[in-house]
């Protein structure tokens, strides 16, 4: 009995630490731009990672644009989460939809806030095509 007792008691703590955190945004044009989609960041697959996936519709075919999760909100801006050489370009399909996945190099945040955006392109880092609040769900 007392063999099971101890058995428990791991499967609980592994259980606890394990808790299922995700952060979820929409991602919405700024300044005209009509694109509309969402993000996601999870712990990623390896330890001490975090994934972020993001997709959206409704941009101009072909763009091709650097995006990142960045430490802070849309409003208030704030600097990428991780290295910017994580995030691999996003381009824009023939339909005007994109996707991308980037994994960093850090353990998934369980608190603070972050965001999502877009850049109009590498040349043009400082405009942003759109944007996204990341919310923690628990
Ligand atoms: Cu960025």
């Amino acid at each position: 009995m007392k063999t099971t007792g101890v058995l428990v008691l791991a499967v609980t703590l592994t259980v606890a630490s394990r808790r299922h955190v995700a952060w979820d945004g929409m991602v919405l044009g700024v300044g005209g731009s009509k694109i509309r989609g969402e993000v996601e960041m999870v712990a990623g697959k390896v330890a001490g990672t975090t994934a972020v996936e993001v997709s959206y519709a409704r941009d101009a075919a072909g763009a091709v644009r650097p995006w990142h999760v960045h430490v802070g909100s849309c409003a208030k801006g704030g600097p990428v989460l991780g290295a910017a050489s994580a995030y691999p370009v996003l381009r824009v399909d023939a339909k005007g939809a994109a996707e991308g996945k980037a994994t960093l190099r850090l353990a998934l945040p369980d608190s603070g806030s972050y965001y999502v955006n877009i850049h109009e392109s590498a040349a043009a880092m400082s405009k942003i095509v759109a944007c996204g609040d990341l919310l923690l769900e628990e």
